[in-house]
């Protein structure tokens, strides 16, 4: 569970389940923090922040305890916004309500459901800020992952129209210098191209989405399960991926392109050898077979619509007279898709954490790894079986 408004005093994150035993500091959370501070495009707002985690709970000299970690991101903006966000009763002149909705935004839909009057009160949770929060949750999973050999990366993919080039087959080596790239892609041809149309849509008013790709390496095979839609991974990696702000789709392995292609063109034909097991020449199921993961790398996709705060705003309607206005104007960032991308990590984390957790989890991280290693003992030692 998260908390926090974007022009609050700080975000807040409470994680529960995470097993005794576990080495975590806040390094380990403020590494990918930052990146996700980076990126082309992005507005003002990220030269007033340089977000850091406090841990407030649940690990004791650098160890976890098995209770719910507790852990702060103060929003150094707040100071500016004292009065407008404070969550005492204003005294002296009313604060001006926020009263033109942005189409796209959460605006009108969050007016309407909690009957509010003042779109500020929408916005400030709506907003993506809170996606640090998320991303330092992510860095706990991604401790906990790290423990059993599991990597999580990303990169973008497509920025507006412009497309990365298609690559050979990627492994964790490619993503070593991926956050060095202002846009977090491994085309760099294509990324002087995708600056450029940055550039000109915030000159021009405008925004930008684009797709990245989430990879996950060294998940073994069978997390998830087939044995019911909740436990299905696809679906929980497909929700996780979609409770971002701005994502609009997702696409596990070869996604909608699977739809058009003839199953000989789509599955991934199995072969086994005595060292290695089971094994495949190809991908294309993006890691996932039956909800489960097969034991290759975990492949998501997803695409990000256009940042809805346009400074060339787009029409909209004034909520205290009913008359045409222009959309809301707000600082803001012309394209966060690489940033969105390293969000997609943490989200991707999460959920393979809590799978690792639901056929691993112990209450000591020696307990799962225990159980970790009886099962890959078992995968190793029952096949080829022998029919009596
Ligand atoms: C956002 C608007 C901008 C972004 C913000 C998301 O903030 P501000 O209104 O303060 O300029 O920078 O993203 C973040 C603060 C962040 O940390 O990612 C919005 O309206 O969603």
């Amino acid at each position: 569970m998260t908390s926090g408004e974007s022009h609050g005093p700080e975000l807040m994150a409470i994680v529960e389940g995470i097993p005794a035993g576990l080495h975590l500091q806040a390094r380990d959370i403020d590494k990918d923090l930052a990146r996700r501070q980076l990126g082309y495009g992005r507005g003002g707002r990220m030269r007033i922040e340089t977000d850091r985690a406090n841990i407030t709970s649940g690990v004791r000299h650098g160890v976890t305890l098995g209770s719910p970690i507790g852990l702060r991101i103060v929003n150094s903006d707040w100071k500016t916004w004292r009065r407008t966000m404070g969550a005492a009763p204003v005294t002296g002149p009313e604060e001006p309500p926020v009263t033109v909705p942005r189409p796209g935004h959460a605006d009108l839909a969050g007016l309407l459901k909690y009957g509010l009057d003042d779109i500020r009160s929408v916005l400030e949770r709506a907003s993506a800020r809170e996606t640090a929060a998320r991303v330092a949750v992510g860095a706990i999973a991604r401790r906990l992952l790290g423990e059993f050999g599991v990597q999580v990366f990303s990169h973008v993919v497509q920025i507006g129209n412009v497309k990365a080039g298609r690559r050979r087959t990627l492994t964790v080596h490619d993503f070593k210098k991926v956050d060095s790239s202002p846009l977090r892609t491994l085309d760099a041809a294509r990324e002087k191209t995708m600056k450029a149309l940055i550039g000109k849509a915030g000159r021009e008013g405008d925004s930008l989405g684009g797709v990245f790709e989430v990879m996950a390496f060294g998940a073994a095979p069978g997390l998830g399960s087939c044995a019911s839609g909740p436990e299905r991974l696809g679906g929980r990696l497909a929700g996780a991926i979609m409770s971002i702000p701005a994502i609009k789709g997702v696409e596990v392995g070869g996604g909608f392109a699977t739809a058009g292609k003839r199953g000989s063109q789509v599955h991934d034909e199995i072969f086994f050898n005595n060292e290695g097991g089971f094994f495949r020449h190809t991908n294309r199921a993006g890691g996932l077979e039956g909800g489960m993961t097969t034991g290759e790398p975990v492949v998501v996709r997803a695409a990000m619509k256009p940042i809805p705060t346009l400074t060339k705003p787009l029409k909209s309607v004034d909520i205290s007279s009913g008359a045409a206005a222009p959309a809301l104007k707000e600082r803001s960032d012309v394209c966060a898709v690489p940033a969105a991308a390293v969000v997609g990590e943490a989200m991707v984390a999460i959920v393979l954490a809590d799978a690792m957790l639901a056929k691993f989890g112990g209450d000591n991280i020696e307990d799962v790894r225990r159980s970790y290693e009886s099962y890959q003992r078992r995968l190793k030692e029952s096949w080829p079986r022998q029919s009596s």
